[in-house]
């Protein structure tokens, strides 16, 4: 028996939210990033006014303001965009690593998807290459992902429902 595929495909007909966290920091290459995000969900038919943007001063406190936005459950996922650059800092291992932990730590403690749109490249140059148009912007794939996670854990979710009301798999607990 082939396994079950659970879907993620296209299902524009249920409306759902998205937060977007942007980093001020390096902004010529984070609008250029929050530009890709907002292009991905348009073309995949999100209104803009389901989708809230909140912008922080720098990467580092992209964590909070996702956590903020994760706890309020009216977005089913988060696009985290941001750009620490090497040839800027001194710090750019403590900024890079906090920002990675810190997005990793609020997807997986709240269960809101948050999608990783952070550049952490050596040069500006570098920076500029992935934050282009379509196929070459990071915001915009970010933006992809934030679609797929957003229709894909509600099904999961769903599963544990479904073989419940099947009898499959009747529930240990007396709840
Ligand atoms: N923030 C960035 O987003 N990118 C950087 O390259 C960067 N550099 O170079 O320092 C940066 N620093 C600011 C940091 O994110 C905080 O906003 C700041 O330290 C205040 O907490």
């Amino acid at each position: 028996m082939p396994p079950n595929i659970i879907p993620s495909d296209d299902d524009s007909r249920v409306p759902r939210h998205y937060g977007i966290v942007v980093a001020r920091f390096n902004e010529l290459i984070t609008n250029r990033l929050l530009d890709g995000a907002l292009s991905a969900l348009r073309e995949h038919g999100v209104p803009d006014d389901a989708i809230d943007v909140a912008y922080v001063p720098g990467s580092f406190e992209i964590g909070p303001a996702a956590l903020a936005m994760a706890e309020t459950k009216h977005v089913e996922a988060i696009i985290c965009i941001g750009a620490v650059i090497r040839g800027e800092t001194a710090h750019f291992d403590y900024v890079s690593m906090a920002v990675t932990q810190a997005v990793t730590r609020v997807s997986l403690d709240t269960g809101v998807p948050c999608l990783f749109g952070v550049l952490t490249t050596d040069t500006m140059e570098q920076a500029l290459a992935r934050s282009g148009g379509p196929g070459a912007n990071r915001g915009y794939d970010a933006a992809l992902g934030a679609l797929e996670m957003a229709r894909l854990l509600p099904r999961i979710r769903s599963m544990r429902h479904r073989k419940h009301a099947a009898g499959a798999n009747p529930p240990h607990s007396t709840d």
